[in-house]
């Protein structure tokens, strides 16, 4: 089938695939520097991801610096349709040579050459503290730590990273999303569940006084950790209160962070009665918070649908969230990230005012029978539209230059 006759078979449904192509066009995907590396950065040379989050894998060619970092990362987007953002976090620091700054004394300084890379390549950026994998995180706990000198390094760090991530923002004339999250939980049963939680409202109090014109920023929850399995201080409902209760701060959505019968997708559209923002961090969880690779599955398809049928494709901020160290890890960002870009389209590509027809006139058996036909609908012809005229590989062709890249550059890497 050509594009021209699916265009035809949607219009049938009054789908509009060139509107659908536009929405895809302006929708940006955030896509986290952090699968380049396996989570390590450019600050703790000696050590992995840490505190509650842990990459598996030992597929050789891991990025070891800045350079090589940038380099794998223009690879996937060269490969990449539409539009892109970078999602750095701290840790990520460039220094001089010999140079080294602990996270609470950063500064723009250091994310300047980021800052020419996303200018160069037409990229934004979004920023994240960075508040593990380090020594000061005491007993797993940061922000909410009972010991003052550790609580107020963490404050110190966060508010340095609000004021980086507005000085990035105002050097691209752009937002910039600056999320927190932090390991903070027990292992074991707390003996106090309400301290650390007065605690960590307190940090943020403290880290979200200053007015950045140029942030949003938003606050991520999680329910458990390898390691924090009892209890963990930044949970869903401590979030979302603080967020409701914090005009400017947002609660963000990671698909990893609920119970695996909780749905994101059901999420979504109650955060939308509140909420003028969403801020994402797509990934998938299997059985557990385990950040595989995004792909084209049921829930991204769901997470999608609840975007662009309510309307929401400016509020619902897309950031992915995924590390897996046991493939080739360009391939990770170039499948994650058209995976999302998939979800998307089709999601764009539903006969949404007929659904909701249906199922406000109680017609129940005609919106399943339109959901089930809609799912066969020729969406392939669209998204391969869309990469030809994006100028980027349509088909699985993509691939035979990531192993090409991976001939000529990743396995020279010792
Ligand atoms: C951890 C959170 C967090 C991190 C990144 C690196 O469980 O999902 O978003 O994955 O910030
Ligand atoms: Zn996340």
């Amino acid at each position: 089938m050509s594009y021209e006759e699916a265009k035809k078979r949607y219009a049938e449904l009054g789908i509009d695939t060139e509107q659908a192509l536009k929405a895809l066009e302006s929708k940006a995907i955030s896509i986290h520097c952090w699968q380049g590396d396996d989570v390590v950065g450019f600050d703790n040379k000696d050590g992995g991801a840490g505190n509650g989050i842990q990459t598996t894998g030992d597929y050789p060619g891991r990025a070891r610096n800045f350079e090589e970092l940038k380099a794998d990362f223009l690879k996937a987007a060269s490969l990449i349709p539409g539009k892109k953002r970078i999602n750095l976090h701290a840790c990520y620091a460039v220094f001089e040579p010999g140079e080294w700054v602990d996270r609470d004394r950063q500064e723009y300084r250091h994310f300047v050459p980021w800052v020419e890379f996303a200018k160069e390549h037409g990229f934004g950026i979004d920023f994240n503290p960075t508040c593990f994998s380090h020594p000061m995180v005491k007993d797993g706990l940061t922000l909410s730590s009972p010991d003052e000198t550790v609580r107020k390094f963490w404050i110190d760090h966060c508010i340095n990273c609000r004021r980086i991530a507005q000085k990035i923002g105002e050097a691209l004339g752009d937002q910039v999303l600056n999320n927190v999250w932090i390991p903070d939980g027990y292992k074991d049963i707390p003996a106090d569940r309400l301290g650390p939680r007065l605690r960590l409202k307190d940090s943020l109090d403290q880290i979200f006084a200053e007015p950045c014109p140029n942030v949003i920023d938003s606050v991520e929850s999680k329910v458990f950790a390898i390691g924090v399995e009892s209890y963990t201080v930044g949970s869903n409902e401590f979030y979302l209160a603080y967020a409701a209760t914090h005009p400017g701060v947002y609660d963000l959505l990671d698909n990893g962070h609920f119970h695996p019968t909780e749905y994101v997708s059901d999420k979504i559209p109650a955060l939308l009665c509140y909420f003028d923002k969403i801020p994402l961090h797509v990934t998938r969880p299997v059985r557990w918070d385990s950040d595989h690779v995004v792909n084209c599955d049921d829930e991204l398809r769901e997470i999608m649908k609840e975007i662009v049928r309510n309307g929401a494709l400016e509020k619902v901020l897309i950031g992915l969230d995924f590390f897996d160290a046991s493939i080739n890890r360009v391939a990770a960002w170039v499948i994650g990230t058209r995976a999302a870009q998939k979800g998307l389209l089709y999601a764009l590509l539903q006969p949404d005012a007929a659904l909701k027809k249906c199922q406000d006139t109680g017609d129940f058996t005609r919106r399943m029978m339109l959901m089930e036909e809609a799912k066969f609908l020729p969406v392939e012809e669209v998204w391969e539209e869309y990469c030809r005229r994006q100028g980027v590989p349509a088909r699985e062709d993509w691939y035979e230059e990531v192993l090409q890249y991976e001939k000529t550059v990743l396995s020279k890497r010792g």
